[in-house]
């Protein structure tokens, strides 16, 4: 309903009262409750009492009225939960696909204006103050557990063409679930699953984007290695469009994805990557291999040519500074 009455609503014009209680199926009253509402989410409205009501200004709040005006996909993000804050989205998506039966379903998006416990790899902490964007897809595919890493990949590369599409900024893959502008960390990337032993229950894909945020509001070890969108650019980025974008692209290449084309997303993967060619350490969770990255496979591990020129697969691992 407020999705609706907000669609309605003019900016510099006014509507009637009795127009939108038209349009909307309830009474002039209804109507005025429903502005009253989206004054309290931050929306700017003036009445003229025999004019009706205008639209003065939008909050800049991911409000998913705001992402699904204009928002060209076919699924992903056709259901969003909103949150000014939450421990982590990637938590509450998981919640989601619990009551799969009562409407959650693929693409499904939860987003928050902060997290109080956003989650890295590993029991990493990720942190997520106002002006980022910190949210989760997710996925029910019908592809096997070995995909999981090629979905955080198709995720990159998606991030990648939002920030390019939306900035102008060049940004770089760092295997596996980084992207940096300048070696600093711009996004991160969580993804989980539940899976059985050939098939995926369900996907959750986590995204984490520092946009309007300045590097000095994280803590001190590790604001040197953080940037965000803002300090690369030197301007505000409209978070609503850049999550419209993002979730255009992401659905693009999971299309892909799911028509076995992965093929075609690496080649853009390996264009857009910071990994290849360097000589790096990766640490595996077992072990601490040091070699050049010289490529990633098909199923998107990382091959790494150690120095007795072995080559070794790595399909999940940290890279060390
Ligand atoms: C990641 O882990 O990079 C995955 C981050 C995923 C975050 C999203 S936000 C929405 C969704 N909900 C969640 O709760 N999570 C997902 P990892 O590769 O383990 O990197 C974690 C490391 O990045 C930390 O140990 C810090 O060093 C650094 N870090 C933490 N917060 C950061 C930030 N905002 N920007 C850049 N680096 C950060």
């Amino acid at each position: 309903m407020i999705g609706d009455t907000i669609k309605y609503l003019r900016e510099k014009e006014y509507v009637s009262g009795e127009v939108l209680a038209q349009k909307l199926g309830i009474s002039r009253v209804a109507v005025w409750k429903q502005i009253q509402k989206l004054k309290d989410m931050g929306y700017k409205i003036t009445s003229e009492q025999n004019l009706g009501y205008c639209l003065v200004s939008r909050p800049d709040l991911l409000l998913p009225q705001e992402i699904q005006r204009g928002l060209s996909t076919n699924y992903v993000g056709k259901e969003i939960y909103y949150f000014p804050e939450l421990k982590s989205t990637n938590i509450m998506a998981k919640e989601k696909t619990l009551h799969r039966a009562e409407g959650t379903d693929q693409g499904t998006l939860i987003i928050a204006e902060r997290q109080s416990a956003g989650k890295g790899r590993l029991g990493r902490e990720w942190f997520s103050p106002a002006g980022g964007i910190w949210l989760s897809i997710i996925l029910y595919p019908q592809l096997s557990p070995s995909y999981i890493s090629r979905i955080t990949l198709m995720t990159a590369v998606a991030v990648v063409k939002a920030i390019k599409v939306c900035t102008r900024i060049e940004s770089q893959i760092k295997w596996p679930n980084d992207i940096l502008i300048s070696e600093k960390k711009v996004c991160g990337i969580l993804t989980e699953m539940s899976a059985e032993l050939d098939i995926i229950n369900w996907v959750v894909v986590g995204i984490g984007i520092n946009v309007n945020i300045g590097h000095r509001e994280f803590p001190e070890n590790i604001q040197e290695n953080t940037i965000s969108l803002k300090e690369a650019s030197g301007k505000e980025v409209l978070r609503v469009k850049l999550v419209q974008i993002f979730l255009q692209e992401f659905e693009k290449y999971y299309e892909i994805l799911k028509r076995r084309e992965f093929s075609s997303i690496l080649k853009e993967w390996k264009l857009y990557s910071h990994t290849l060619g360097r000589k790096i350490r990766v640490d595996t969770g077992e072990k601490i291999i040091t070699g050049e990255a010289v490529d990633i496979n098909e199923e998107g591990a990382l091959i790494l040519k150690k120095e007795d020129s072995e080559l070794a697969e790595i399909i999940s691992g940290t890279i060390l500074k």
